[in-house]
């Protein structure tokens, strides 16, 4: 069967970018003609600081995010990545198949090292290696990702190439990335250039899975955008980016595309919009969000409910591990 794998990083609370990127289309191909392995990646969240109890928490509420966004434990494999071994151990054997121009090339790297390269953590380089390793150690066929990764999917499907070329085999497969959805690239409510980010500097450039009605419209009422009204077709949101992220946020949480919102809100000011897109926001949001503070008031569940996902994980990822070290010629 067709296999699905994707991750979370737990380097701060769950952004609006996350659910609709990532969690909400996670949900949608979960119980279809896929098998789906959801992770929360504590090992690529070291790759920069993180206070230890801060990560553990945070750990438990992307686990959390998931679970009340309606994964099921059952039908997906959910767990975190530093439990199974494999992700690692693969991550090195790819360290060495990666080739350090490739790693040059990767913009992530270039937007959060900035002008201090030098003194980023090794990890934080050699980054989509391990998570070439997270998909190709359960050969996973798809992954759905936002835009903002498509470019480490497409670095994993080179190395599965080098990978079988070099030891003259058909092991890996080659992963497709599927970035499909009106918000796929949620920008900074404060710079429509910039991407939302958990670890954005301030809280007022993003929604978080768990704030309450009032943050949210006073987000929404906040947030940057030029002063004309929306425009009558699609096409009047080029150049205007800011409209067309509330436009597209719109849209993904709606499950409309932009052109149905527009054809709704054809001319209107944002006085009318924003106090919209907000409703549209906390109605999707405040029923996951009480369901995680539910969730995070019992974390012995939530940690229970991971080993279980990653035992079921090593399942699959230990025999691949074992037979690409075979192939590699390493003694086991
Ligand atoms: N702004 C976004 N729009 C659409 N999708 C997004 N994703 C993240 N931000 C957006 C998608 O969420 C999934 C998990 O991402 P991640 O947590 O592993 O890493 P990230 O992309 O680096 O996320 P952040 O929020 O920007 O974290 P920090 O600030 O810690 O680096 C991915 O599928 C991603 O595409």
């Amino acid at each position: 069967a067709p296999r699905v794998f994707s991750g979370i990083k737990p380097s701060g609370g769950l952004t609006l970018g996350n659910y609709l990127g990532a969690i909400k289309r996670f949900v949608e191909m979960q119980g279809g003609d896929f098998e789906t392995i959801y992770c929360v990646v504590d090992l690529h969240a070291i790759t920069v600081w993180q206070d230890p109890a801060e990560l553990r928490r945070a750990t438990r509420e992307v686990a959390a995010g998931y679970l009340a966004s309606g994964i099921d434990p059952e039908t997906s494999i959910l767990f975190n990545q530093s439990r199974v071994s494999a992700h690692a151990e693969l991550g090195w054997l790819f360290n060495c198949v990666a080739r350090v121009g490739w790693m040059n090339r990767m913009t992530q790297f270039k937007e959060k090292a900035g002008k201090n390269a030098e003194k980023q953590s090794l990890g934080l380089y050699a980054y989509p290696s391990l998570m070439a390793a997270d998909i190709l150690a359960y050969h996973a066929t798809h992954v759905p990702v936002g835009d903002d990764q498509k470019q480490h999917v497409e670095l994993t499907r080179d190395i599965a190439a080098k990978f079988n070329h070099d030891y003259g085999v058909e092991f890996f497969p080659l992963t497709t990335p599927v970035i499909e959805g009106p918000a796929m690239r949620v920008m900074n409510l404060r710079d429509g250039t910039k991407k939302m980010s958990k670890s954005g500097e301030s809280d007022m450039e993003r929604i978080n899975m768990t704030d309450d009605a009032d943050a949210i419209a006073k987000k929404f009422k906040k947030a940057r955008t030029d002063p004309a009204p929306l425009p009558e077709t699609v096409e009047g949101l080029a150049e205007r980016p800011e409209a067309k992220n509330l436009v597209d946020i719109y849209a993904g949480l709606a499950n409309m595309t932009a052109e149905q919102v527009i054809a709704e809100y054809a001319g209107a000011g944002w006085g009318q919009f924003k106090p919209a897109l907000a409703d549209l926001a906390v109605e999707k949001l405040a029923p996951i969000s009480s369901e995680m503070a539910r969730l995070m008031d019992d974390p012995a569940e939530i940690d229970r409910t991971l080993e279980r996902g990653a035992e079921r994980a090593r399942a699959i990822a230990e025999p691949i591990l074992a037979r690409t070290s075979e192939i590699m010629g390493l003694l086991r």
